[in-house]
């Protein structure tokens, strides 16, 4: 097996440095958790920030690096002012609270912010690239490193990079908040796969990078800058084993009965989280509140245990978070406790695993209500703990684990009401009703652990093959022709070149009528029109009127309708390819326009020979479901008319049968010498038709992303354009 390099924004240990003494501690954490099985076993490296460093001697530095060298861990180091802009300032105060739906949280102007959140993302791609072996796995973890994979591919095309983001992915309108949505996207997407931990945070995704990159929507892949992009959902888990060690470990289970005799008869219910403003603890106690107010004769028979760990504490919105939850427990304590007890027992601390595990084996209730949480593990630490089948869980709806945990008691934990009624009713469940729930979730958590999400997750990035299949193709690496292939063209004897105009030309537009030429492409064309020898054709999807109106002065010839009207030069007349029917127009004109009714920002654009529905400014969840119903209302009068219904870039045209661009092929090469080189330059569906008609040894060039059967591709017409003006220069 091939290395595997892990790169998270902190490494699975922590250094301290107390006067003098430095200390290498486990960080705590879901994500080191889940990770630190597959790093032992594949025995490659682990990138990330060690913590601050500064306060050590130089001896102590090296010291450090030393052991963490041993570990396998690289440091990757931060000063803290990074630390202060990059990981509180963006991760935590941009990032997080956006993607946990947390809107009101965000931090407003984080501009330099973001800036270190790109010089701190640069940083880590660099370190990756001082470590990086041919051959090795990278896998970069979550929302503090979302542009490192974009990064990476650029430094190493080749490389088999996996990206997994542990929180959730939220949805598009949510997404689209954040003023560095491209950014973030285009970040992902240079991995070979992006996981996360449920079908729903996927969907999210696909359907913002459809909306924001105008990619077409695929649960499964999406086609990105000549690549695939591999989606899956993963969900995450524990290391079951070391649970069910801990729950079996009789110091562990001395310490759970001590707990439970000094709850002196009442039940244990139990929360367990890093005192995080996503995990739902205010609701929770409000709803402690309501069960205290509604129930008065089990007041005296419940004992709320909260284990709280402190974290982010220099994030603004956690210091404010921290004092609103003491000062509700105070409320609540305060109006319910009595001279020997409170009803909530509130813990701010830390506990090595033991502790914890011994409080999963005291509670007869787990609650976990987080308003939003990626997976959360806790949940599934308690079910794992819970080796005697016994013990009720409540589960937050909006936990990702809720996807896969269906046998809790599910909850909204924005409904106070329901959740003090599920509090009562799990402290009355009977033992026969724990068992059937426990065991099923007991079987889910075992066979779904950490080691089976790490090994699915490689497992597909070991087959992900990142570059598109081109039928036929001669890919360059780099896709662009070389220069010595220029060069040739440059001194053949003659030379054809047919360009398609949208997409390859100029950019396409949210409307065709945007796609004017500039001033300079105008130029451009008639220059190379002038080289001895050399005939350009434009063939194009428009209308005759369009490229009349934008290219007819040149001296080249035009080709409008894919071909179905052409004209030789300027002045000269359009001559049609065939007798065409017409009469089916108004039959299809009428099925599309029902989709246009239907979808919003879609249109209709209608040539002599062809009727076209662009959707490409529409909503594209809907316009993707629209565009596969077309062919289903359009099918008869497609038959009866002997009619094609050709996809395009976000757009579906219908057209008479065999009309397509390749028709032109023979009368253009007719014209000139069999040694002449024809250079083709085409952006979509349409421009296959023509780069299949033509001889193998023509120079065929995709512009854009996507699958081609074209030897060569160029990035965007930009590019394409230099191209032209290499042929001239
Ligand atoms: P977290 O937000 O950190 O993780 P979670 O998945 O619940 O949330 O993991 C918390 C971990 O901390 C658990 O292993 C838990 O046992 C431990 N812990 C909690 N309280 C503790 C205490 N007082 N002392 C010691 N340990 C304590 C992020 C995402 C989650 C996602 C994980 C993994 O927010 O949604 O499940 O990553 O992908």
């Amino acid at each position: 097996m091939s290395r595997l390099l892990i790169v998270s924004n902190r490494l699975p240990v922590t250094v301290h440095a107390d006067q003098g003494d430095v200390s290498i501690v486990p960080s705590a954490g879901g994500l080191v958790t889940a990770l630190r099985g597959p790093h032992e076993r594949h025995g490659g490296l682990w990138l990330g920030w060690p913590g601050d460093l500064a306060r050590l001697t130089e001896e102590q530095r090296r010291e450090v690096e030393d052991r963490l060298e041993q570990l396998g861990a690289v440091p990757v180091h931060l000063t803290s002012a990074e630390v202060s802009r990059y990981y509180d300032g963006f991760s935590n105060g941009v990032l997080w609270p956006l993607f946990h739906y947390l809107v009101e949280k965000l931090n407003l102007d984080a501009r330099h912010d973001w800036e270190s959140y790109r010089e701190v993302n640069e940083r880590f791609a660099e370190a990756i690239v001082a470590r990086y072996r041919p051959g090795d796995r990278v896998w970069i973890h979550d929302y503090q490193l979302m542009l490192v994979p974009a990064m990476l591919r650029r430094r190493i095309p080749d490389a088999r990079i996996g990206f997994f983001l542990h929180i959730p992915f939220p949805a598009a309108e949510v997404f689209r908040i954040l003023p560095w949505r491209e950014q973030v996207l285009r970040g992902m997407l240079g991995a070979d796969v992006v996981g996360f931990h449920t079908t729903a945070y996927r969907y999210h995704f696909v359907y913002s990078a459809a909306r924001v990159l105008g990619l077409d929507p695929d649960l499964e892949t999406l086609a990105y800058e000549g690549r695939r992009v591999r989606l899956g959902a993963y969900p995450v888990s524990i290391d079951v084993d070391e649970f069910v060690r801990l729950a079996r470990d009789e110091e562990v289970r001395a310490e759970a009965r001590r707990i439970r005799e000094s709850a002196q008869g009442r039940k244990i219910v139990l929360g367990v989280d890093r005192l995080d403003y996503t995990k739902g603890i205010p609701r929770r106690m409000l709803a402690i509140e309501r069960f205290l107010e509604r129930e008065p004769e089990l007041r005296s028979k419940v004992r709320f245990i909260q284990l709280a760990v402190p974290t982010r504490e220099n994030v603004d919105a956690y210091a404010e978070f921290r004092r609103v939850v003491n000062e509700l427990v105070g409320r609540i304590n305060g109006s319910y406790g009595t001279l020997d007890d409170v009803p909530i027992h509130f813990l701010h601390r830390s506990m090595p695993m033991a502790g914890v595990v011994a409080l999963y084996l005291a509670a007869d209730v787990m609650m976990v209500t987080p308003l939003r949480d990626g997976m959360n593990l806790v949940c599934k630490e308690y079910v794992a703990s819970r080796i005697d089948d016994t013990g009720a869980l409540v589960l937050s709806e909006f936990a990702g684990a809720a996807a896969e945990l269906i046998e809790a008691l599910l909850v909204n934990p924005h409904d106070i009401d329901a959740v003090a009624s599920t509090i009562q009713r799990a402290l009355v469940m009977s033992p026969s009703e724990q068992r059937v729930r426990m065991q099923a979730l007991r079987r889910r958590v075992v066979t779904h652990d950490a080691h089976r999400w790490s090994h699915r997750f490689l497992n597909d990035l070991e087959r992900a093959s990142g570059v598109l299949p081109a039928v036929g193709a001669v890919r360059r690496p780099e896709g662009a022709p070389r220069g010595s292939t220029i060069a040739s063209a440059r001194s053949a004897p003659s030379l054809i070149v047919m360009l398609d105009y949208d997409g390859t030309l100029v950019p396409l537009e949210a409307m065709p009528e945007l796609a004017q030429p500039d001033e300079a492409l105008i130029t451009e064309l008639r220059e190379l029109a002038a080289r001895p020898r050399t005939q350009v054709h434009v063939v194009s999807g428009r209308p005759r009127e369009d490229l009349e109106r934008w290219l007819g002065e040149l001296p080249i010839s035009l080709h409008a309708e894919h071909g179905f009207f052409s004209r030789a030069a300027p002045g000269e007349p359009w001559v049609a390819l065939r007798e065409a029917a017409l009469d089916w127009k108004p039959r299809v004109r009428d099925v599309l326009q029902g989709f246009v009714d239907r979808t919003a920002g879609s249109f209709i654009e209608e040539k002599m020979v062809s009727i076209a529905w662009h959707y490409r400014a529409a909503d594209p969840e809907l316009a993707s479901q629209m565009a596969r119903e077309v062919p289903l209302e359009l099918g008869e009068a497609l038959r009866e008319h002997d009619l094609e219904l050709i996809p395009g870039r976000k757009v579906l045209e219908v057209r008479l049968r065999g009309v397509n661009k390749g028709v032109i092929v023979p009368r253009v090469l007719a014209m000139m010498g069999p040694d002449a080189v024809v250079i083709a330059l085409g952006d979509d569906r349409t421009d296959e038709d023509l780069f299949a008609a033509l001889p193998p040894t023509a120079l065929t060039i995709h512009v854009g992303g996507g699958e081609s059967s074209a030897a060569f591709q160029l990035p965007d017409p930009a590019s394409a354009r230099r191209l032209l003006r290499a042929l001239v220069a």
